[in-house]
């Protein structure tokens, strides 16, 4: 068979082996899977996805964006753990066949590309989070996570440039929330799910992640988490908590997730995965291939929620 590409899942990879992964299953599945080029970062790093869905017309969408900060490794081995494994079912899957007629899934493996690249560097840069651009005071990075237009610098930000949260200049400040930002405007009408992938917490968050802003479809957003937390804890007893930010953690603003719902996206997620803080972001490699595959499960509840809605 022609596609067939040798990768090794359950492995940190650097982003020279995620970018020929992606030319690799590209080549591999060319029927079904393209690359889009969608921005620049910073340091002019391509920002690219992976389409992958059969030739059609009128096509809903899912969005995926994986590693919008640099440190949570295992969101990159997700998306491509996700992508690898809708690709192998389609074929055998009646129900992965439908979705990839009906939908296109629209994935990013690395969105904070030089974060992610810095992270790579040594020990000591291991646990950076944001991206590389230079800040007003002198420290490096804003937080991509907080630089969306979504009551940007209202709540869970601090305008310390060093800061771990700063929220950046101003709204949309930064190319990567820029690429993100434009790229979902053109489509946004078709997008039924937008869920974007952090480590660590094992939570499910819904919009908004400001306490005073309640999403028109709250309920059902957070009876379809609660159902995606248990298709996860079926798969190896994990358990997620689901809700808002504010409810579940802290509050947050400028975030994807919720730019994504006020550009009228139904369901929007924000997936923390394992583990509970023993390791934190530094997940061995022994727990790669249980968090996608429960990972996998949650996700699909989702979106075969959306599909079928
Ligand atoms: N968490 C996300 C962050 O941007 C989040 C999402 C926001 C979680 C607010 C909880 C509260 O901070 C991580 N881990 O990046
Ligand atoms: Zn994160």
């Amino acid at each position: 068979q022609a596609n067939r590409v040798e990768y090794d899942y359950f492995k940190y990879h650097t982003i020279e082996e995620i970018n020929k992964w992606k030319i690799d299953m590209a080549a591999a599945y060319s029927d079904v899977v393209t690359i889009i080029d969608y921005g620049q970062t910073y340091e002019n790093r391509t920002i690219d996805l992976l389409k992958i869905g059969f030739n059609g017309t009128q096509k809903k969408i899912i969005w995926m964006d994986c590693g919008i900060h640099a440190r949570e490794w295992i969101a990159p081995a997700f998306c491509q753990y996700f992508v690898k494994t809708l690709l192998e079912s389609y074929k055998t899957d009646p129900k992965v066949e439908q979705m990839m007629k009906n939908m296109d899934f629209y994935v990013t493996p690395v969105l904070n590309v030089d974060g992610y690249v810095f992270s790579w560097i040594n020990q000591t840069t291991r646990l950076w989070r944001k991206n590389r651009s230079p800040g007003p005071c002198g420290c490096t990075g804003t937080d991509l996570n907080r630089n969306f237009y979504s009551n940007w610098g209202t709540v869970g930000v601090s305008f310390d440039c060093c800061s771990q949260t700063y929220p950046g200049q101003g709204p949309v400040s930064e190319p990567e929330a820029q690429a993100v930002s434009q790229y979902l405007g053109k489509i946004s009408d078709s997008v039924l799910a937008f869920l974007t992938i952090h480590s660590y917490g094992q939570l499910l968050l819904i919009p908004y992640g400001h306490p005073e802003t309640i999403a028109p479809n709250q309920d059902e957003l957070m009876e379809v988490g609660l159902a995606a937390a248990d298709a996860i804890e079926k798969v190896h007893g994990m358990k997620y908590k689901v809700g808002t930010s504010p409810t579940v953690l802290y509050p947050n603003s400028g975030s994807s997730r919720d730019f994504a719902r006020l550009q009228g996206v139904p369901f929007c997620y924000t997936f923390e995965l394992r583990d509970d803080g023993t390791h934190g972001f530094v997940l061995p490699e022994d727990q790669i291939r249980p968090t996608c595959e429960e990972a996998y499960s949650g996700a699909m509840h989702i979106i075969s929620y959306a599909h079928h809605k």
